[in-house]
């Protein structure tokens, strides 16, 4: 965190001498984004300042918890223009691309507010007047916590739920390879501020519907194997999504599935989200990256969690195009 130190500060400045802050994050935001977002929202708010979240993509379902009453974080649109414009610094949160910000990378004003980038993902292409960028903090969340800290303020119930969630959602649940003894420091530490962890995770991972666990049920059944079993993969189609009724925010948490299985290095999940259009999900274990393999395919994301979208294609040349690639990146 050392040498992160005067970026870390620069921040603090900025909020301390700034008034208007809006809070975004990438599309089709995940807990990591959503709980950064609203943690960073109820601190500026204590601190008496004026706060506002704007995502391209709705706050997810599962995820609605933490904004009991949907008055925190809004969707963009036409009306929020203003807002932008007038912002005097502008926190992009688990953010890499700007491709990522939708609708929103649009419509950022050329000249204005600050742009401050907190994230942990690896590659970059987003440009900040101020960024901090570590990659080796699991969550975006892991961050905020030690902006937080350096400010020497008491966390809030609100803030430490916001947070914990990021965190336990980027580790699945503190299982992961980027869990670290740090990570179970800042867990303690907003268990100490007054969260009920088991009831966050019962949140998050046991409110599941039928209809989800249905079209589970009817990917895993058709699991396949390539690359000497080393690759386990699957396939969602849209015949499923209408079979189960089902829909694509549904699959969340699917692609972890065949990475249990023990030779496997190399999890895939391919969704047909339209006849030419395909989301390819990337799982691995931590011996084997799989961002490189998804930027091949023009995608990113993390070294065992990555994703792409290949526009184009149907879904079965979609499966021999990536399978083929994945080939390179088992061992
Ligand atoms: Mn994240």
């Amino acid at each position: 965190m050392k040498e992160h130190s005067t970026t870390i500060e620069r921040i603090l400045e900025t909020i301390r001498t700034k008034e208007r802050f809006v809070l975004t994050t990438h599309v089709n935001p995940d807990g990591d984004a959503v709980g950064s977002e609203l943690a960073l929202y109820y601190r500026l708010k204590d601190l008496g300042k004026e706060a506002c979240i704007l995502n391209a993509t709705p706050l997810p379902d599962l995820y609605r918890f933490l904004d009991p009453e949907g008055t925190r974080v809004k969707e963009y649109g036409e009306q929020d223009v203003r807002t932008l414009e007038e912002a005097d610094a502008l926190f992009l949160l688990d953010l890499s691309h700007t491709d990522r910000l939708g609708a929103l990378g649009r419509a950022l004003p050329e000249k204005g507010p600050v742009r401050i980038c907190i994230d942990h993902h690896p590659a970059r292409a987003l440009s900040c007047d101020i960024a901090w960028v570590d990659d080796r903090a699991a969550a975006t969340g892991e961050l905020l916590f030690d902006l937080f800290e350096r400010d020497g303020r008491r966390l809030s119930v609100a803030i430490a739920e916001a947070l914990y969630v990021a965190i336990m959602t980027d580790t699945g649940c503190f299982r992961y390879a980027n869990v670290t003894a740090r990570t179970h420091r800042i867990a303690a530490e907003l268990i100490d501020a007054g969260i009920d962890p088991h009831g966050i995770y019962r949140r998050v991972y046991e409110s599941n519907s039928w209809n989800q666990s249905l079209l589970f049920a009817r990917a895993i059944g058709e699991l396949q194997r390539a690359c000497n079993d080393r690759v386990a993969w699957m396939r969602v189609t849209r015949e499923m999504f209408e079979e189960t009724g089902a829909g694509e925010k549904d699959t969340e948490g699917l692609a972890e599935f065949p990475r249990s299985i023990g030779e496997v290095q190399i999890a895939i999940l391919f969704i047909e989200q339209a006849p030419d259009r395909i989301r390819v999900r990337f799982r691995s274990r931590n011996d084997t990256a799989v961002d490189g393999l998804a930027r091949e395919l023009g995608g990113g994301g993390h070294r065992n969690a990555s994703a792409a979208l290949l526009e184009g294609i149907p879904l079965d040349e979609a499966v021999r195009r990536v399978l083929a690639l994945a080939r390179k990146y088992v061992h």
